[in-house]
């Protein structure tokens, strides 16, 4: 730690992103001072760095992908369209932002370089990139579960010398794709995405697939007033749906078994959905879909046999066929996917059979021959879920790192917290449902919990909390014994780390979504049944920053 002066907050919180920005405005009502630091020059979070083209929420969308907090955002605030494009979420945030004046205690530009436990003082002290120093009772680590891009580790790649960009970094400049020739690594959510944007535009997109994907129809369309007005009118009613639901959306929780219905009627129901499309197709769908195999296969072969539909080459339709549990892989929705490859200027690699050598200055080599480029686009992913925690890298008690805690495992209880780090909460986190539920209203959910707990704590004179160690070994147990009821696990994907080499290979996520809910405020009734609480170390009357 350097030795210049120290500025001291009730919170620090880190990220200003969707989670951080509602952490700050629900602090600030609590009365508590604030301080959020981001390494970005503005709000927004994973929404101000994925301006990549195709961008869009892919969840079940607007207007219920909001804050829930105020009614009066909901009364004001208009969606345009179902799948809301990146530059609208932005606009919404940056709304949130000027209304509720959060810039003013956000440091922007501002990385967390070293965040501290001192024992002694029962507080947290942050080094931050800038060359500031800030001291705190609690933080709240908003550092967001899909943020810390993965770069892959190609022979040569950092050779190429023509344009280059990661979709989850991607530049505030425009990106001209005209006349160049363009490669893209990866096929999920942002692949998928992009894909068809950069293919309108250059002179040829040679796309290199590791795993193909099933993807379904976006079904974008704009959101009409009578929609909007109808969302306002209901809100009160809507908002209830949403707590009750198990992703968070306004949304019937199905119980009806795929094996219930016969070959047809599945059928019949699928394409129904699919020709409705949007993220509801998966919340309309059998209960079974993600837990029975024989369910699962159903769906598979129907998505199969409209991509074969689809892309007029067989070759090509071939190699797009994904063979895993549909499902187990993030959901992706598509606007155009597969019918970009019936363009003349798309190609695509199977990596399975051909894989990447590398790269020289000017063009990537496959197994079968040398493909030149002018562009590489990597829409690669990212450590998702623990990265951006394992990234900040706090030091607990004994100056023991998270890196060290979470060498095989990410030990937490209820997702919120992490025993040997005090006072540190994560919004999002591992042991949460997190990305399996709406993120700005499990954000606020989360948020208020933790918010309660600081109460707790201020009103007993405590110092400290942090869970036991049986707890999390119990969280984790749960965690585990509700996704090894699935299919989930059984599928390489980002949920289970297996797209991070050297990662722990487990599912991580809490994946009872509004179960969740409950259990965390049973476990606040019980007197935070599984924390371990110390007294504060300060005298009456000093805890206060
Ligand atoms: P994803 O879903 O993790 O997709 C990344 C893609 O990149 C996926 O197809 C990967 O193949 C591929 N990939 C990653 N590393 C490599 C290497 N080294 N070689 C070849 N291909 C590679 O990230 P997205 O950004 O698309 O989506 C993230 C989430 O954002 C999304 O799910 C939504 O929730 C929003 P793999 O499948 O691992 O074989």
């Amino acid at each position: 730690m350097n030795s210049g002066s120290i500025e001291h907050y009730d919170v620090v919180v880190i990220g200003a992103g969707v989670s951080g920005m509602y952490a700050l405005h629900h602090l600030r009502e609590m009365g508590l001072s604030v301080r959020v630091y981001d390494g970005a020059s503005d709000i927004g979070g994973t929404w101000w760095y994925n301006r990549y083209p195709g961008a869009r929420v892919d969840g079940p969308g607007s207007p219920f992908y909001c804050y829930t907090f105020s009614e009066e955002l909901m009364q004001e605030w208009d969606w345009a369209e179902t799948q809301s494009e990146q530059s609208a979420v932005l606009a919404y945030l940056e709304h949130v932002a000027d209304r509720f004046d959060l810039r003013r205690d956000i440091q922007f530009g501002t990385w967390v370089e070293d965040a501290r436990y001192e024992e002694a003082a029962q507080r947290w002290t942050v080094e931050t990139s800038t060359g500031g120093r800030a001291s705190a009772k609690f933080v709240i680590c908003a550092v967001g579960a899909l943020s810390t891009a993965n770069k892959p580790d190609i022979p040569g790649i950092h050779d190429f010398a023509g344009e280059c960009y990661h979709t989850g970094l991607w530049p505030h400049e425009p990106v001209s794709f005209e006349g160049k020739r363009v490669a893209v690594i990866g096929t999920g959510s942002s692949g998928i995405q992009t894909i068809p944007e950069v293919a309108r535009e250059a002179a040829h997109v040679t796309v290199l697939q590791r795993t193909p994907q099933y993807a379904f129809p976006a079904g974008n369309r704009p959101i009409t007033p009578e929609e909007m007005a109808d969302a306002r009118t209901n809100w009160d009613a809507l908002r209830e749906k949403m707590h009750a639901n198990f992703g968070g959306f306004p949304c019937d929780n199905q119980e009806r078994s795929a094996l219930e219905d016969t070959p047809e009627q599945r059928e019949a129901l699928y394409e129904e959905l699919w020709q409705r499309g949007g993220f509801k197709f998966f919340l309309d769908l059998y209960s079974d879909i993600a837990i029975n195999e024989k369910a699962n296969l159903s769906l598979a072969d129907f998505v199969r046999a409209k991509i074969r539909e689809i892309v007029h080459d067989p070759v090509t339709a071939e190699k797009l066929l994904p063979d895993y549990f549909v499902i187990t892989k993030r959901p992706i929705l598509e606007d155009g996917y597969f019918e970009t490859y019936n363009r003349d200027n798309v190609s695509l690699v199977d990596l399975r059979e051909d894989p990447i050598e590398r790269f020289t200055r000017t063009s990537v080599v496959t197994r079968t021959g040398e493909h030149p480029i002018d562009m590489l686009v990597l829409a690669t992913g990212f450590d998702a879920i623990s990265g951006s925690m394992l990234r900040l890298n706090p030091k607990g008690r004994g100056g023991v790192s998270l890196k060290e805690r979470w060498k095989d495992r990410f030990h937490n209880y209820l997702g919120l917290t992490i025993g040997g780090f005090p006072n540190l909460f994560m919004i999002h986190g591992p042991g949460s449902p997190g990305v399996f539920y709406n993120m700005p209203l499990g954000a606020e959910r989360q948020m208020g919990w933790i918010g309660d707990l600081m109460r707790h704590l201020d009103g007993q004179g405590l110092g400290a909390v942090e869970p036991s160690s049986d707890s999390e070994e119990a969280w984790g147990n749960e965690v585990a014994g509700i996704a090894n009821a699935t299919l989930f696990p059984r599928t390489d994907s980002w949920w289970t780390g297996a797209n991070i080499p050297g990662k722990p290979r487990y599912f991580s996520a809490y994946l009872g979504g509004s179960i969740y809910y409950q259990r965390i405020a049973d476990i606040a009734a019980k007197d935070y049944d599984g924390f371990v609480f110390e007294k504060s170390n300060r005298a009456e009357g000093a805890e206060a920053s």
